[in-house]
């Protein structure tokens, strides 16, 4: 029986499925933020599915979970496969947990059909993809690339007050009781399976996404701080009205931004307004940035632009800008591409090849190892919210193309 033939799409329906209930919120949605108590109950139900197949399990001290089955030559560098299992605040039942529950379902299926490889195949959870609850996002892969290390982020507060330091400690003693082993290592090649969260592969009526490369993704958070005042008495012309100013800042920014071709993303999702009461002026506002290009000299130019626009913007206050993740685009490695498109024209899927619009883990490994993605369709294109959704079928033929994928990268 091929690894393929051997994935069973009920039991990985069936773990994932188990999974939505920690964090559930209405809608089918899932809330499960990084190093939560939430977070550690998943990851235990995972250990466990992994322990069930004589997988070794470890984690790294920035908390990555890693699930090891041995090959034949132990000393060979792994293959390594796998996604996130952390959650937006009101996110969907299959961004990043998917590619985890089906790395393990691909080992699982080898297990099962008595496949031996000669290169041991690691699934990993990375830490913190989603930056929901600590930004930037992408800090386990970061700090286990050695783009950054887990230490920039130890002062980074979470809405609570938290700090990613108080909380990553707590949660590698509520885990001290796994292997531990060293941050980082060279792989023989990166495969991540992973919703696309757009619409273009329903749209063309794909079954699998050869994901060509990843767009680049810049962060700012932007301070702008002002003066409070009564909101009845101030006359409106001495204000130093923080929220009007940006106010002001956004539509410079939109226009910077502007783009005919809508190929350009800028967001601003996160806006905190201080002291936030309806009868005082705010002495403080605090928004992020989110802008993404596939073009680097594009991205690059548009990203240095924002301070300046913001500063010609103001009218009454003065701004910071922090820039707080920076991830230039990336192409995928042609070995692990092409992998991908065979094992999908094998196991008899449609295939399409696109680049990604959002970020991943991945982006972080291209510079250390082969590195590739497959996508599974999102329905409507819809993903961190409640209704994002892939059909049984559609995510067991993801997993049986990455079950192909990693048995040929692995041998
Ligand atoms: O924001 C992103 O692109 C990813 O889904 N976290
Ligand atoms: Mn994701
Ligand atoms: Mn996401």
């Amino acid at each position: 029986m091929s690894a393929a033939a051997a994935v069973s799409q009920s039991r990985q329906w069936d773990r994932l499925m188990t999974l939505v209930r920690l964090g559930a919120i209405p809608g089918d949605g899932v809330n499960r933020p990084c190093l939560s108590p939430l977070d550690r109950e998943a990851r235990r139900l995972v250990i466990a599915w992994a322990q069930e197949i004589g997988a070794e399990v470890s984690i790294d001290e920035a908390a990555n979970l890693f699930l090891r089955r041995a090959g034949t030559d132990p000393d060979a560098a792994p293959v390594l496969t796998g996604s996130h299992m952390d959650s937006q605040p009101e996110g969907g039942r299959f961004d990043g947990i998917y590619g985890v529950i089906a790395g393990l379902e691909a080992i699982t299926a080898l297990h099962d059909a008595g496949i031996t490889t000669r290169r041991p195949i690691e699934v990993v959870a990375w830490t913190n993809e989603e930056g929901g609850r600590f930004a930037p996002g992408c800090m386990g892969s970061m700090a286990w690339a050695g783009h950054t290390p887990i230490t920039a982020w130890a002062d980074v507060r979470d809405p609570a007050g938290i700090t990613f330091g108080a909380a990553l400690d707590e949660h590698l003693a509520a885990e001290a009781d796994l292997p531990r082993r060293p941050l980082g290592y060279r792989p023989h090649a990166y495969l991540e399976a992973h919703i696309e969260q757009g619409p273009v592969l329903e749209a063309a009526d794909i079954e699998i996404g050869v994901v060509t490369g990843i767009q680049g993704s810049r962060w700012f958070s932007v301070t702008i701080t002002g003066a409070s005042a009564h909101a009845g008495t101030a006359p409106v012309g001495t204000r130093q009205d923080p929220v009007q100013d940006m106010l002001r800042a956004i539509t410079a920014l939109n226009e910077l931004t502007a783009d005919p071709t809508d190929t350009l993303r800028f967001t601003v999702g996160r806006i905190d307004v201080l002291p936030n009461t309806s009868n005082t002026v705010a002495s403080q506002v605090r928004f992020s940035i989110d802008i993404r290009h596939p073009d680097g000299a594009i991205l690059r130019a548009k990203g240095d632009a924002i301070a300046s626009t913001i500063a010609a913007a103001l009218k009454t206050c003065r701004a910071e800008v922090k820039e707080h993740f920076n991830a230039m685009p990336v192409g995928f490695a042609a070995e692990v591409v092409e992998t991908v498109a065979a094992a999908a024209a094998a196991c008899g899927h449609s295939a399409l090849r696109l680049p990604s619009g959002a970020f991943h883990d991945a982006q972080f490994v291209v510079p250390l190892a082969p590195t590739g993605m497959l996508f599974v369709p999102s329905r409507a294109g819809i993903s961190h919210n409640p209704a994002e959704y892939t059909s049984p079928e559609q995510l067991a033929a993801g997993t049986r193309v990455l079950a192909e994928s990693l048995a040929r990268l692995a041998s």
